[in-house]
């Protein structure tokens, strides 16, 4: 993960734009503020009292004049506060406005990857996939998040900032992404063992490079068309796998851990632990325990034929 970059301070959209520049409102406000406070603290270093008038004394040389800049300073303080306030306000409602959604993604946080289904009004055009959301370019795009287990924080900094992921009670964030590009996310509240392996994707396409992906990921997985993967996905099938795991065309239907139906088109595997290569994921399926030590899924032990099999059969499921 050394190429994994995120950064709060680089928007690539206009509600990490929002953010931006209400955060950039506060820290320059801010250093004037401290250099102001800092001024007012060497001036009062070198300017003492003449010697023999006590300061608590009525009348004390100078003391109206304290009092009207203490009074200013008070007041000043108030009113930096008060547009904080505003600019806040208007800052969180320019990020919840509502606006018509390109794209409605349901993300659920799990212990310890995401789970992200898209939605469409017919059903066999929704798409599920893992730890990688793709979005188009330019366009908004609403992410209702949930949680299956403990409290998570979906957090793509580049995008906008974070939203906790409570179970039972949904919430929801606007994304968009003015240039095509890979942005980086990661969950934001720790969860548990393997928080820190809990990273994801958000992929913005050019408009036809999505429909692409979409019309790819909405499609069952490929039949093997050859013996290796044939005995590839009777491995798949005939063993724990199909308990935890989905590939569409195939029985296997079970939602406790990613969908593989599309695992070859992810660029990492286990919510950016690695990359997805095939000796990656030898490692992760002889021993995910040994990766992400916690994880919910259990080392499987598979004669080396029966591995390779299985490897391409993974590997043809693009
Ligand atoms: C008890 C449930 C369980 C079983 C059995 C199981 N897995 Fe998993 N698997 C999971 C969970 C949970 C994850 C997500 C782990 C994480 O990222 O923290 C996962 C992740 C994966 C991933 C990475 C997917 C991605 O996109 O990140 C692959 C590949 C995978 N499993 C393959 C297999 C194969 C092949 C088998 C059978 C030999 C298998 N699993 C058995 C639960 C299971
Ligand atoms: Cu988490």
């Amino acid at each position: 993960m050394r190429d994994w970059l995120q950064s709060a301070l680089r928007p690539a959209g206009p509600e990490a734009a929002s953010v931006h520049a209400l955060w950039e409102f506060m820290l320059w406000t801010s250093v004037v503020v401290f250099v102001l406070v800092l001024g007012a603290l060497a001036w009062g270093t070198f300017h003492r009292r003449p010697a023999g008038v006590a300061p608590t004394a009525e009348g004390a040389p100078g003391e109206r004049r304290m009092t009207r800049v203490v009074s200013t300073a008070v007041g000043a303080t108030a009113l930096v506060l008060f547009v904080f306030l505003v600019f806040d306000f208007s800052t969180g409602r320019a990020l919840t406005a509502r606006r018509d959604a390109a794209v409605r993604i349901e993300v659920t946080g799990h212990q310890w990857w995401w789970e992200v289904n898209y939605y469409d009004s017919i059903p066999n055009r929704r798409v599920s996939t893992a730890n990688e959301i793709h979005i188009p370019v330019g366009r908004p795009v609403l992410i209702r998040l949930n949680s299956q287990d403990v409290i998570h924080s979906f957090w793509a900094p580049d995008l906008n900032g974070k939203r906790d992921l409570i179970p039972g009670k949904e919430s929801s964030l606007w994304i968009q992404a003015d240039s095509p590009g890979v942005y980086h996310g990661q969950c934001a509240e720790f969860c548990g063992y393997q928080h820190a392996k809990m990273a994801f994707l958000v992929v913005a396409d050019r408009p036809a490079e999505f429909a692409r992906w979409y019309a790819g990921q909405a499609d069952t997985a490929k039949t093997p068309t050859d013996s290796v993967t044939s005995r590839g996905q009777e491995v798949f099938l005939s063993s724990t796998c199909v308990m935890c795991h989905a590939i569409h065309g195939t029985p296997a239907g079970a939602t406790i851990g990613p969908d593989l139906t599309h695992l070859a088109s992810r660029r990492y595997i286990a919510a950016g632990s690695l990359p997805n290569t095939r000796g990656n994921l030898a490692g992760w399926i002889l021993d995910a325990q040994g990766i992400k030590p916690g994880a919910h899924m259990p080392p499987n032990s598979l004669t080396p034929a029966d591995l390779q099999a299985l490897l391409a059969y993974l590997g043809t499921l693009k």
